[in-house]
């Protein structure tokens, strides 16, 4: 090999090492982001979690659950060492209301939005588990209301 096809050679090496190390060393995004669903600086939640300080969140849905065009926050969090509930804050504006407290689930905890019906708003389905034992229901905010519309195996899982 001539001097200038070695320089080349060793150069692109070089490029080709800093790429790969480039893309090793990314940054994993924020994690908490993925553990409860939204960042802890949502107005939404800080408004629950002035409500409730000592209970953990677990996980957070946002989405329009009363059909005004605003984001509504789902939380599940926890109660007591055997015991989860769910609320849903509702935002008007800049003012924000609690909704009632149901049961959750107590581990795997997932929450979904789907239109069941095809009309008005949107439904909430909430799936879960507890020692093995998996459940899911169906809810709608109905005037501030979470009611439950459909379960199955519910009482196993919360
Ligand atoms: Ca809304
Ligand atoms: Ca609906």
């Amino acid at each position: 090999m001539r001097k200038k096809e070695i320089i080349l050679y060793v150069l692109v090496l070089i490029i080709i090492t800093f790429m790969f190390s480039a893309c090793v060393s990314a940054p994993s995004k924020n994690k908490e982001l993925k553990n409860i669903g939204v960042t802890r600086d949502n107005p939404l939640l800080q408004y629950f979690t002035k409500l409730h300080p000592d209970n953990e969140v677990i996980l957070c849905g946002q989405e329009d659950v009363n059909n005004d065009n605003t984001k509504d926050l789902v939380i599940i969090y926890r109660v007591s060492k055997t015991k989860n509930a769910m609320k849903i804050v509702i935002a008007k504006e800049h003012n924000y209301k609690c909704s009632n407290e149901v049961p959750a689930p107590m581990e795997n905890q997932i929450i979904k939005f789907k239109n069941i019906d095809d009309k008005d708003q949107i439904e909430v389905i909430v799936s879960g588990s507890k020692n093995g034992q998996v459940g899911y229901a169906i809810f709608r905010l109905q005037n501030m209301k979470i009611v439950n519309l459909f379960g199955n195996d519910m009482e196993d899982c919360c």
